[in-house]
């Protein structure tokens, strides 16, 4: 078969690339490793911001967000049980974040893309990239149906981080940096209302916490924990006894307690490849970076690739410009390295780390209480969480001479 844009991945990057595209009239066919009822299941993200909501927004996709969804103008940070808020509405001038689970997000991607009778294949195994380097590259790969091939004249690597795409750069090309953490995420789901209305993350000498939700009556609850911790060594009642300590008495005892329905650790990196194009192939999302989930960027990184390729793709097919081409990788960085900053600073400011002096517990608390009093602190923080434009474009620097005036 032939299309303009293969995107390989169906996870939230490729299908809001295939959404988004369809959008501009822009043919695409997506190959899916998995089953739909596999990638809709997994459980991952919880926190859209704004940039995502519009998003969604602007492709008549919000109707189930905008009923089920719940939107949080402040979060709670919590300090050995002495909690502050950050009002994110107030200090960003009304922006918020909205919590709506991945899987939510999915479900209503995948909904509209049937809808759309948009192409997706799913459980292909064995994907291989063409000719990225050409302008005529091809995907290949096969599934119970026999070997498949798909002409096109882009590639979107949207496989995550353990697919094939980024693996497809020229070693000589490929730039990687990493920073792996100490710890993990212990994480359950269970119906039961959530301890608070607003999200509680909490730093405690036993750990870091984490009191989230997916609506009114299911709660998303996390614990740091060592990364080689067993899932077996956390029943339900230690995981509430821990959680309750780590946030603090008087949100501890108002902790409702139920059986876990789903219960995982996940591990904490920091990660970035560059450059996320080469030839005709374009790396998004998890494919090109990791964040640790502390700041929720993961999901809302890998749609604000999905919105830059999609205006340069639209660059190309409608005015014959490569401009949005040549520029996606640099632009994608930009607002990448800045979440991966945020993320790599919350993690750090929140987390205990096993091979820490006393010196850097001082400098955790003192920006805590930094953080805690003051406002320009926290605005800083809330322009962060809510995420930060499209393009950031920063203050002019001044000239030493301007300064001076
Ligand atoms: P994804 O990994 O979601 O999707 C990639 C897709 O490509 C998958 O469907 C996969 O099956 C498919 N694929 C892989 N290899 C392939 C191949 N060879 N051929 C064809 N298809 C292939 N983010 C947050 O913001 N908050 C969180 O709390 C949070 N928790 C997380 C917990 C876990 C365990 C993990 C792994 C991630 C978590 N994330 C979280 C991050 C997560 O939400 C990702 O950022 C988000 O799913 C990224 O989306 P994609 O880039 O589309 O990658
Ligand atoms: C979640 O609800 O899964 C969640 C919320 C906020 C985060 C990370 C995860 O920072």
């Amino acid at each position: 078969m032939r299309t303009q844009v293969a995107i390989v991945g169906a996870g939230p990057a490729g299908l809001f690339l295939a959404h988004l595209l369809r959008a501009e009239g822009i043919e695409s066919v997506v190959v899916e490793r998995r089953t739909r009822a596999y990638v809709e299941g997994r459980v991952r993200a919880g926190v859209l911001e704004q940039g995502t909501v519009d998003a969604l927004s602007r492709l008549g996709l919000d109707a189930r967000l905008r009923r089920e969804g719940l939107p949080h103008g402040g979060t709670r940070l919590s300090v050995d049980g002495a909690h502050f808020r950050i009002d994110l509405a107030e200090l960003t001038g009304g922006a918020e974040v909205t919590v709506y689970g991945q899987q939510e997000v999915m479900h209503d991607l995948f909904e509209a893309a049937e809808r759309h009778a948009m192409p997706i294949v799913f459980e292909a195994e064995g994907v291989e990239l063409h000719g990225i380097e050409t302008e005529r590259p091809a995907v290949t790969y096969r599934t119970a149906a026999g070997e498949g091939r798909i002409a096109c004249d882009f590639v979107a690597g949207c496989d995550g981080f353990h697919g094939v795409c980024r693996g497809a750069l020229p070693p000589g090309v490929l730039r990687t940096f990493e920073r792996v953490y100490p710890f993990g995420w212990l994480g359950i789901l269970a119906d039961v209302p959530p301890v608070d209305e607003e999200l509680i993350y909490a730093s405690h000498a036993n750990g870091f916490a984490l009191a989230s939700m997916r609506s009114p009556t299911r709660s998303r609850y996390y614990l740091q924990c060592p990364i080689d911790e067993r899932l077996e060594d956390w029943p339900d009642e230690r995981f509430f006894d821990e959680l309750a300590l780590r946030l603090g008495p008087d949100v501890g005892e108002r902790l409702v307690r139920g059986p876990s329905f789903e219960k995982s650790i996940a591990p904490l990196r920091s990660f970035v490849a560059e450059p996320m194009r080469h030839g005709r192939l374009f790396l998004l999302g998890d494919a090109a970076h990791i964040v640790p989930p502390t700041g929720a960027k993961g999901m809302n990184l890998a749609v604000s690739d999905a919105l830059m390729l999609s205006e340069a793709l639209d660059g190309f097919y409608a005015r014959a410009s490569m401009a949005g081409i040549d520029g996606y990788s640099a632009r994608a960085l930009a607002r990448v390295w800045k979440a991966e900053r945020f993320s790599w600073w919350f993690t750090g400011l929140m987390h205990r780390f096993p091979e820490a002096s006393g010196f850097d517990r001082r400098m955790q608390v003192a920006e805590l209480d930094y953080l805690r009093g003051s406002r320009a602190a926290q605005a800083g923080f809330a322009e962060n969480y809510v995420g930060l434009p499209l393009d950031q474009d920063l203050p002019r620097r001044r000239s030493v001479g301007e300064a001076g005036r």
